[in-house]
């Protein structure tokens, strides 16, 4: 679809707009100039007020064969005053599934009056939005963020491509860099008039490295989307009864996972999301303990485990308070000592005084202050996995300000050759001009003034029919 022409489309498109499944109440949204007399052509007994209001209706449509008056509140929103910028009906309904496919269907249905609407696309209300100027492209991708979000971080993201952040900043060296270039094209244009005075290559030099550093600054203090996309994963590691699964239980707060005194019962490895302090977020793994393979099974389960290892973000290294072993840790692995309970006072203090946490399972004891320090050590490793402050940056915003950067490293070096040369017009202006275009081109981007098709296409493809 080319999604300038969904700006300029005004046939009436109508979607459920509320999720899948039963509910106590469902939404229908109807968009269009013809909204207002497709309803009306299948309302019973009322007329449409088509003022921005609410009002209760009766809609005529088909459900199972036969005809039956559904009761609604329709929410009318006139013109630009709505979401999608055109013409919008809501109808809130019984949150039955079957009854809001049949009003879908009855405001397609062409035999029900000279008007009808067809079926939106995914993410096309927010297109026409995008497309009428009542959603800035930021706000659109914040949209899709919510929509795929499967953590807090990921949500927490979404809440800050709402603000905007990223695109003012964009938007205010944008503007400084229009006056720049356009100081520098009055070089090229007016070179011989004497009264137009066009920036000297020192002042270019010293205004684009200011410029370049607000980009590097920008670049530096925000998260990249693509690292919401993945939670640290703190795999549970250790022999065969040593109290990972009850640990795994213990820190989920719910049973979980089977944990017996039979030893080799977790055969799997079990993903579960865990919240730790202050909306920290990761991915708590439990895996079959390590021991010599006996059988073919035991050599899978082992190969499993050394995996998953391998590719955790951080190891808690489980051993029973009562084996009196050595600790393990390094960068990515914590001894966690298991079973404190069973503890006599002499062992508890050898473990503690080889350092890691000291936990029960049974009794709860440590597990909250494991809770704590998982946390420390996920913010000391500088884990996203939750909510941060910093305003999240988008794979095409990052690559959209990597490419303004060496634009205007390219305008800045040609001016700086022109200082050292001592004398003006020792680089082209044309050439300092076309870079800093591409560069302002690129910054565009970012603040939301120039959006290629393909982009739009990619984003709104991502949105679920209704949005
Ligand atoms: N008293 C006490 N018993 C515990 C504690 N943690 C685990 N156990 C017991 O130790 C036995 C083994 O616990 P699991 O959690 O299944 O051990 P695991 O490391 O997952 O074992 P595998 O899955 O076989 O590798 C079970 O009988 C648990 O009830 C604890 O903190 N205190
Ligand atoms: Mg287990």
């Amino acid at each position: 679809m080319r999604w300038e022409s969904v700006a300029t489309s005004t046939d009436a498109i109508v979607a459920i707009a509320s999720p899948p499944g039963c509910a106590a109440r469902g939404i229908v949204r109807v968009s269009g100039d013809a909204s207002f007399a497709i309803v009306q052509e299948r309302l019973a007994h009322t007329t449409l007020r088509t003022t921005r209001g609410v009002q209760s209706v009766r809609l005529r449509v088909c459900v199972a064969h036969v005809e039956v008056e559904v009761a609604a509140l329709a929410l009318v929103m006139v013109g630009r005053a709505s979401f999608v910028g055109q013409d919008t009906v809501e109808f809130l309904i019984a949150g039955n599934p079957a009854i809001l496919t049949a009003v879908v269907a009855a405001l397609c249905d062409r035999k029900r009056g000279a008007h009808w609407a067809r079926r939106a696309t995914a993410g096309e209300f927010s297109a026409r939005a995008f497309l009428n100027g009542r959603l800035a492209i930021d706000e659109a991708e914040a949209i899709a963020l919510s929509i795929s979000a499967e953590s807090n971080a990921q949500l927490a993201a979404a809440r800050q491509l709402r603000t905007g952040r990223v695109g003012q900043v964009a938007a205010t060296a944008a503007q400084e860099l229009t006056g720049v270039l356009a100081l520098v094209e009055a070089g090229i244009d007016f070179s011989d008039q004497e009264d137009v005075v066009a920036i000297t290559a020192i002042d270019l030099v010293t205004t684009l490295d200011v410029l370049a550093q607000t980009l590097a600054a920008l670049l530096d203090g925000t998260t990249p989307e693509e690292s919401l996309q993945a939670l640290p994963v703190i795999a549970l590691r250790g022999a065969t009864n040593a109290g990972k699964s009850s640990l795994f239980n213990a820190l989920l707060g719910r049973q979980r996972v089977v944990a017996s005194e039979q030893a080799g019962s977790t055969r799997d490895a079990i993903v579960e999301p865990l919240l730790l302090h202050r909306g920290r977020e990761v991915l708590l793994m439990d895996l079959p303990g390590i021991e010599e393979p006996q059988h073919a099974l035991a050599e899978q389960m082992q190969e499993l485990a050394r995996h998953a290892f391998q590719s955790a973000t951080l190891q808690l290294h489980c051993v029973p308070v009562t084996a009196q072993a050595h600790p393990e840790n390094g960068p990515r692995m914590i001894t966690i000592w298991t079973k404190a309970d069973r503890a006599d006072a002499a062992q508890r203090a050898a473990a503690m005084a080889q350092g890691g946490s000291v936990t029960s399972a049974i009794t709860g004891e440590g597990i909250d202050e494991l809770r704590e320090s998982l946390t420390l050590q996920i913010d000391a490793g500088g884990w996203i996995g939750g909510a941060r402050d910093a305003p999240v940056l988008l794979a095409r915003h990052r690559a959209a300000l990597a490419d303004a950067h060496s634009a205007m490293q390219r305008a800045r070096s040609a001016a700086h050759r022109c200082v050292e040369a001592g004398r003006r017009g020792a680089e082209p202006a044309e050439l300092i001009a076309t870079d800093l275009r591409e560069a302002l081109d690129a910054l565009g981007i970012v603040a939301g003034h120039r959006t290629a098709d393909d982009v739009l296409g990619a984003l709104f493809a991502r949105f679920c029919i209704g949005k």
